[in-house]
C-alpha cells in the first residue's frame, strides 16, 4: 500500500479525470486552453500506463518467483496497431474512461485518432506476432517479444493520380507514451571484421572475432497487457545506437566528421523497416538488422539467466525461443557462439541446448521468400557465424551421409550452403536444423511444406513436423473493432466468449430468431453507414450502405490475385453498359493494401484498380448500382473500420500459395461471408462454418499443380467476356486513351501467368452471381453470417497458442496477483 498509491492506479473515473488532468500539466506542461488534440492523448496515454505499470511490475514479481518457462518470440516484425484502445479493451475500462473524457468536454475518438500507430510490420506475419502476444497475456504465458524499434516502420501509402506512392512514417514524431527505455540493459553487437585463432591460458586453441564495427543495442519496453487479468508482458524492441566510447576516441581524434559517421551508421541499422513482403532483397544492411536484434535478445536472455542466478546449462529450460520465419534464423548460429566462443562450452553440449531452444514457425510457399544470403555478403557481416556454420553443416551432412546412403543428391539439397552457381546461405535450412519443431500456419500449407518446399527435411526428421493453424486476437478484432456486435453477442450468450471464443456458437440458436437477425443487420447497416462516412472524408465520394460491401483488403500481390477481382468488376461494368436494365445486385468494392514499392507489377494493378474506381465513379450508367473504392494506407486502424463493415470477404489467392491468411477470420467472426478457394486457412473456414455458408470457387491445390505440369495455356480459359474485359483495358478506355499503360498487365495474363487467373475467371464470375443472388435473400444471408460468426471459435489466437504452449513450448501459465 505505501509503494503504490491507489490514486495512481485506480480504476474509477474519478481518479482517471484527476490523473488524465494532472498529466496534462505535469506531463506535458499545458493547461486546457493551449492543450492541443494530441496533448490530450498524450496524457490520456500516461494516465492508462500508470495502470499498466502497477501490472507490469506484479507480473515481474510473480515470474522472479516462480522462476518460471519463458517464452521469447523473436520477430523482426511486431505490427501492433494503436495501443490506448485495446489496453482499455484489456483493463476493462472502456466505457468508463471514454465517460470521463466526454464529462471533460472532450471528445473520446477524436483522441483515440491521435495515436499513430506503430506499423512496424509488413503484413501478415508481423500482425500475427502481435495477436500472439496478447493472447500470451491473456493466457497468462511468461513470455517476451523481441524485436526491432525501427524508427520508421512501414511507410504511408498515398494514391496520387491513381498511383501508389510512399511516405515516411514518422509514428515517433511525438514521442511514444507506451515505451520505457532501458538504458541498464544495452548491450554491444559485433559486426564485420574477420576471425584469428589464439591460445587461451590454458593453452586451447580457440578462435576470437575481431569486429570491425560495433553498435550497442538498446532496449525500449512495452507492457503487453493480458486481457482482465492480471498479466503484463514485455514487448522488447532494440534501437541500434553508437557505442559512446568509439566516438569519443575518434573525437578526440580531431575527426569530428568520423565520429558523426560512426553515429549515423549504427543508429541506420533500426532507422527503417523493409516494406517487402514475401520478397527478400539480399541487402546487407537487412541482414545486419535481423543479426542485430537476434544477438541483444539472446544476450539479454543470458543477463536474465544470471539475474535469477541460473547456469547457462539450463538455457533450454528457462527459454523456448519461436523463430518467426527466418528472420531471425541466425540466431541458431549466434547462441552456438555465445556458448561455445564466450563460455567455452563445448559443441556437442553446446548444440544440444541450441536445437531444445528453438522451433521455427515457416509462412510462406514462394519460393523468392524463402531467404538466402550470397556466401561473400553474408562472410562480410559475419565472418565467425560463417565458420559456425560450416561446422553445423559438417556434422548434419555426416547425419544425412549415414541415414541415405549414396544419395549425394540429397546431400545438395539439404545442405545449408546452396552450391548452384553463386554460393548462398539457406536460412531455412539453418532454421529447420537448428530446431526441434518446425511448423506451417495452416493445415494445407503444413501438408505442402512436408510434400514440397521442406521435403527433405521431412524425410530426414517427420517427428519434427507439425501444424499450428493462425489465429487472431478476438479482443481487437471485434471487442475494439465492432463494439455493437460485440454488445449484441454480449447481451445474448454472456461475455466469456472474449476469453473463449468457442463459446460463440452458442449464437447459434439465434440464427432462427428473427427480431435477434433484425438486431443482427441493423448492426451491420450502422457499421456501413460509418464506414461510407469514412470513406466519403477520405475518398471524397459517396457509397450507397444499401449495395453490397464487398472487400478485398491484403497486400497487394499477383498470387492474393486482386486482379482477378478488378476483372471481374470490369465485366459488371461492361454487363451493365451493354444492357442497362439488367437485374443487378448494387455493390461497392473496396480494395485496400500496400504494394512493395520496387514491385512494379502490384503498383501496376494499384493504379488499375484507381482507374477503374475513376471511370465507374464518373459514369452516369452505372451510378447507384456499382462502386470501386481503393482505401489508401490500409493499416490496422482501417482494418479496425473496414472489417466490421465488410458483407462479402474475398479469399482468392491461387490454391497452394497463400500459407494461412489471417484477415480471412477477422471478416468471418465479424459476420462476413467468404468468397475463396481452397486455400490456406479458407479451407478450415469453411470446414468449420460449413460449405454452405461459404462460396467456394476455383482450382484446388492439386489441380493447380497438375495444370501447371501440362503447361498452363491462358487463352484456353478465354470466354467472350474475359476476351471483352481484356479488350476494354488495352483499348485505353481506363487510362485516357493510353493503350500502353497496362500492357505489361494484360500481356502477363496472356502469355505467362503464374497465378492462372484465367483458368479461375470463369468459376469466380459464376460464384459471384451465387453472391448476388443470396444476398437478395435478407433472411437467409442474415443466417449465414449469424453463422459466420457463431463458428469462428477456432480462429482465436488463443487456441493457437495453447496449440503452441502444450506442444512445442512446454510454457505453463503463471496467475499474477496484483501488488498493490
Ligand atoms: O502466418 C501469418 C501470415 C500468413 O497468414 C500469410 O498467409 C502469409 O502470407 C504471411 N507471410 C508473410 C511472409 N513473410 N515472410 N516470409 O508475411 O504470414
Amino acid at each position: 500500500t505505501e509503494l503504490y498509491d491507489d490514486e495512481r492506479t485506480a480504476l474509477t473515473k474519478e481518479a482517471f479525470k484527476r490523473a488524465f488532468l494532472d498529466n496534462l500539466l505535469y506531463v506535458q506542461g499545458k493547461f486546457p486552453a493551449l492543450a492541443s488534440q494530441n496533448d490530450y492523448y498524450q496524457a490520456l496515454a500516461y494516465a492508462v500506463r500508470d495502470r499498466l505499470l502497477q501490472r507490469w511490475i506484479s507480473t515481474a514479481a510473480a515470474y522472479t518467483k516462480q522462476g518460471s518457462r519463458t517464452v521469447a518470440y523473436f520477430s523482426a516484425e511486431f505490427l501492433m496497431g494503436p495501443h490506448l484502445g485495446n489496453n482499455l479493451i484489456n483493463l476493462g475500462i472502456y466505457e468508463q474512461v471514454r465517460e470521463a473524457i466526454s464529462e471533460l468536454g472532450l471528445d473520446f475518438d477524436t483522441l483515440l485518432r491521435q495515436e499513430d500507430e506503430p506499423g512496424l510490420g509488413n503484413g501478415g506475419l508481423g500482425r500475427l506476432a502481435a495477436c500472439f502476444i496478447d493472447s500470451m497475456a491473456t493466457l497468462e504465458i511468461p513470455s517476451l517479444g523481441y524485436g526491432i524499434r525501427y524508427e520508421f516502420g512501414i511507410f504511408h501509402q498515398e494514391i496520387v493520380d491513381g498511383w501508389q506512392t510512399e511516405r515516411t512514417d514518422k509514428w515517433l514524431r511525438f514521442g511514444n507514451p507506451w515505451e520505457i527505455l532501458r538504458p541498464e540493459w544495452a548491450v554491444e553487437v559485433k559486426l564485420g571484421g574477420h576471425t584469428e585463432q589464439y591460445r587461451d591460458e590454458q593453452e586451447r586453441l580457440r578462435i576470437r572475432w575481431v569486429p570491425g564495427k560495433v553498435v550497442v543495442g538498446v532496449p525500449y519496453d512495452t507492457p503487453i497487457l493480458g486481457f482482465r487479468n492480471n498479466t503484463a508482458n514485455t514487448l522488447r524492441l532494440w534501437k541500434a545506437e553508437a557505442p559512446e566510447s568509439f566516438d569519443f576516441s575518434t573525437f578526440n581524434r580531431g575527426d569530428y566528421g568520423g565520429a558523426v559517421r560512426q553515429k549515423v551508421w549504427s543508429e541506420t541499422l533500426s532507422k527503417v523497416l523493409y516494406p517487402n513482403d514475401e520478397q527478400i532483397q539480399g541487402k546487407t544492411l537487412r541482414l545486419e538488422q535481423q543479426y542485430f536484434f537476434v544477438s541483444a535478445s539472446l544476450q539479454d536472455m543470458m543477463r536474465i539467466m544470471r539475474v535469477q542466478k541460473l547456469p547457462l546449462e539450463r538455457f533450454h529450460e528457462k527459454f523456448a525461443v519461436q523463430l518467426n520465419d527466418t528472420h531471425p534464423a541466425i540466431a541458431v548460429a549466434e547462441l552456438m557462439r555465445l556458448l561455445v566462443d564466450d563460455h567455452v562450452m563445448p559443441w556437442e553440449q553446446a548444440w544440444d541446448i541450441t536445437c531444445k531452444t528453438f522451433a521455427y514457425t515457416n509462412h510462406t510457399l514462394l519460393p523468392e521468400a524463402l531467404e538466402c544470403w550470397p556466401l561473400e555478403l553474408f562472410k562480410s557481416v559475419l565472418p565467425r557465424h560463417l565458420d559456425l556454420i560450416y561446422e553445423i553443416n559438417v556434422r548434419f551432412l555426416d547425419e544425412v551421409r549415414i541415414r541415405f546412403y549414396g544419395d549425394e543428391a540429397r546431400l545438395a539439397r539439404l545442405s545449408l550452403i546452396d552450391e548452384h552457381g553463386e554460393r548462398y546461405v539457406r536460412m531455412a535450412h539453418l532454421a529447420c536444423v537448428g530446431s526441434h519443431t518446425i511448423n506451417g500456419v495452416a493445415e494445407l500449407h503444413s501438408e505442402l511444406l512436408k510434400q514440397d518446399v521442406l521435403r527433405d527435411f521431412y524425410e530426414l526428421w517427420p517427428h519434427k513436423f507439425g501444424n499450428k493453424t493462425n489465429g487472431v486476437t478476438p479482443r481487437r478484432w471485434m471487442a475494439l473493432s465492432n463494439p455493437r456486435l460485440s454488445d449484441l453477442i454480449s447481451e445474448a450468450i454472456g461475455d466469456s466468449w472474449l476469453k473463449n471464443l468457442d463459446e460463440l456458437q452458442k449464437l447459434e440458436p439465434f440464427a432462427q430468431d428473427a427480431a435477434f437477425r433484425q438486431r443482427w443487420r441493423e448492426i451491420k447497416l450502422a457499421n456501413k453507414v460509418d464506414f461510407a462516412a469514412f470513406v466519403k472524408e477520405r475518398n471524397g465520394i459517396n457509397i450507397d450502405p444499401a449495395s453490397l460491401f464487398d472487400v478485398q483488403v491484403k497486400r497487394i500481390h499477383e498470387y492474393k490475385r486482386q486482379h482477378l477481382n478488378i476483372l471481374h468488376v470490369i465485366a459488371l461494368y461492361h454487363r451493365l453498359r451493354s444492357d442497362p436494365n439488367a437485374d443487378f445486385q448494387p455493390r461497392t468494392f473496396i480494395f485496400g493494401g500496400k504494394a512493395a514499392p520496387a514491385y512494379h507489377m502490384a503498383k501496376l494493378i494499384i493504379k488499375l484498380i484507381n482507374s477503374v474506381a475513376d471511370v465507374v465513379d464518373r459514369d452516369p450508367a452505372v451510378k447507384d448500382r456499382l462502386k470501386v473504392v481503393f482505401l489508401q494506407n490500409f493499416n490496422v486502424s482501417n482494418g479496425q473500420r473496414v472489417y466490421p463493415a465488410a458483407e462479402l470477404s474475398e479469399q482468392i489467392s491461387t490454391a497452394g500459395k497463400e500459407a494461412s491468411g489471417t484477415g480471412n477470420m477477422k471478416f468471418s467472426m465479424n459476420g462476413a461471408l467468404t468468397i475463396g478457394t481452397m486455400d490456406g486457412a479458407n479451407i478450415e473456414i469453411r470446414q468449420e462454418v460449413g460449405a454452405e455458408n461459404f462460396f467456394l470457387f476455383g482450382l484446388t491445390a492439386e489441380q493447380v499443380a497438375q495444370t501447371k505440369g501440362r503447361g498452363y495455356r491462358p487463352l484456353e480459359h478465354m470466354t467472350a467476356e474475359l476476351q471483352e474485359v481484356i479488350s476494354l483495358i488495352n483499348s485505353g478506355f481506363f487510362s485516357r486513351g493510353d493503350v500502353q499503360m497496362f500492357r505489361a498487365l494484360t500481356d502477363g495474363l496472356l502469355w505467362h501467368d503464374p497465378y492462372l487467373v484465367f483458368a479461375d475467371f470463369e468459376s469466380y464470375s459464376e460464384c459471384q452471381l451465387q453472391v448476388s443472388q443470396a444476398y437478395r435473400d435478407v433472411d437467409h444471408w442474415t443466417r449465414m453470417s449469424i453463422l459466420n460468426s457463431a463458428r469462428s471459435g477456432k480462429f482465436s489466437s488463443d487456441r493457437t497458442i495453447r496449440e503452441y504452449c502444450a506442444d512445442i513450448w512446454r510454457a505453463p501459465s503463471v496467475p499474477v496477483r496484483l501488488l498493490s
